[in-house]
C-alpha cells in the first residue's frame, strides 16, 4: 500500500472513531502516525536531485514573495501588473504552468514575487504541481494567498488545509514547549500551567509512537496534540500569510466591506487597479525589512541606496 493511501485509512478510522476521555489517547496515536507518513511523503523520491524539474529560480533582491491561490484567481495579472514582468493571464484555469519571477521596487527595495500554478485541493499530495508549488512556497518570506472575491470562502480552508498537510503553519507562531530528546535518562514531563489538552500518558504514548525514550518536555503554554508533534517533528515552517481577494469589482459593496475586515487580508481588483498601494504597504510591514542609510564621512547620506535588514531572518 503507498504511503497516500495509508494516510487515508488512519483518516478514515479517525473519522470512525467517537472523540471521548477513553479514545483520547488512540487518537493521538494515530495523528503521530499520519504526521510521520506526511513527513516521509515530503522526502524527495530516491535517485531524483533535489531541484524539481526546473520550476526554482534564483533568488533574488531582499526579499522574496510567493503567489498561491486556485487557478484562475488572478495570479498572473497581478504579477504583471505589480511588476511589469509579462505572466501570460487567461480566462482559462492553467494557464501558467511553471515560476515566473518578477522584481516590485518598492522603499527603494527590490522584491522579487513569484507567480506560481494555480494550485487545487490534493496538492499536498501531489496532484497538478502541487507539490513544487508547495516547495517554491516554502523558500519565500511570505506567502500571498489570492482569493477570488466572488468565489465561496471555502477556497482559503482547502489551501490553507494543503498548506498545513506539508508543514506549513500560516500566521501561527510555534507552540511554547520545550522539548529535548536525550540518550539517556527517561521521559521527564512537566508543565507551568495546568493542560487541559494533553497529559503526561498522553505525551509518553506520542513519543512512544516516534520511537523517543528519553526525553524532558516542558509545556509553557495549554498547547494541543496537534502543537506537540508538530514540536517533535521540528520540521514546520511558520511563514506570514496576506489573504488578498482579487476581483472586487464584481461583487457589492457590502461584501466588499467583510471581507477587508478579516484579519491579515487586502481587497484588490487588477480590473480596476484598485488598492495595490495598501496591499503593497501591507507586504512590506509583514517582511519586516529595515533600511539602514549608510553616511560617507563628511559627505551627506545616499537616500536612494539604502543597506537593507530584514528583522525576521539574515538575508543571505
Ligand atoms: N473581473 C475581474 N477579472 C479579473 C481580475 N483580475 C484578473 N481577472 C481575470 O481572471 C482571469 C484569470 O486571470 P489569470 O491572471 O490568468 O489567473 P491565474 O491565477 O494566473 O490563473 P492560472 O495561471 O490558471 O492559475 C483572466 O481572464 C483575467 O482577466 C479582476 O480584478 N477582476
Ligand atoms: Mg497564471
Amino acid at each position: 500500500m503507498g504511503i497516500i493511501e495509508r494516510i487515508k485509512e488512519i483518516e478514515a478510522e479517525m473519522a470512525r472513531t467517537q472523540k471521548n476521555k477513553a479514545t483520547e489517547y488512540h487518537l493521538g496515536q494515530l495523528k503521530a502516525k499520519i504526521a510521520k507518513l506526511r513527513t516521509q511523503l515530503l522526502e524527495p523520491p530516491k535517485g531524483s536531485s533535489a531541484g524539481g524539474d526546473g520550476f526554482e529560480v534564483t533568488k533574488f533582491g531582499h526579499g522574496r514573495v510567493a503567489l498561491i491561490g486556485f487557478p484562475s484567481v488572478g495570479k498572473s495579472t497581478l504579477l504583471t501588473m505589480l511588476t511589469g514582468t509579462h505572466s501570460e493571464a487567461a480566462s482559462y484555469e492553467f494557464t501558467t504552468l511553471t515560476c515566473i519571477p518578477g522584481i516590485i521596487h518598492y522603499n527603494d527595495t527590490k522584491i522579487q514575487l513569484l507567480d506560481l500554478p494555480g494550485i487545487i485541493e490534493g496538492a499536498s499530495e501531489g496532484k497538478g504541481r502541487g507539490r513544487q508549488v508547495i516547495a517554491v512556497s516554502k523558500s519565500s518570506d511570505i506567502v500571498l494567498m489570492i482569493l477570488d472575491a466572488s468565489k465561496s470562502d471555502g477556497h482559503r480552508q482547502i489551501l490553507t488545509k494543503e498548506l498545513e498537510a506539508v508543514g506549513l503553519r500560516l500566521n501561527k507562531r510555534p507552540p511554547r514547549i520545550y522539548f529535548k530528546k536525550k540518550k539517556v535518562g527517561g521521559f521527564s514531563f512537566n508543565s507551568t500551567l495546568p493542560l487541559t489538552h494533553v497529559d503526561e500518558k498522553l505525551c509518553y504514548q506520542i513519543l512512544h509512537e516516534y520511537k523517543i525514550h528519553n526525553a524532558e518536555v516542558l509545556f509553557r503554554e495549554d498547547a494541543t496534540v496537534d502543537d506537540l508533534i508538530d514540536v517533535i517533528e521540528g520540521n514546520r515552517k511558520y511563514m506570514k500569510c496576506i489573504y488578498v481577494y482579487n476581483k472586487i469589482d464584481v461583487i457589492g459593496i457590502d461584501d466588499v466591506d467583510k471581507l477587508a475586515r478579516q484579519p491579515n487580508s487586502v481587497v484588490i481588483s487588477c480590473n480596476l487597479k484598485l488598492n495595490f498601494d495598501r496591499l503593497l504597504a501591507k507586504m512590506w510591514e509583514e517582511m519586516g525589512l529595515v533600511r539602514v542609510y549608510t553616511k560617507p564621512q563628511g559627505q551627506q547620506p545616499d537616500f536612494t541606496d539604502p543597506v537593507v535588514l530584514s528583522t525576521r531572518r539574515v538575508l543571505g
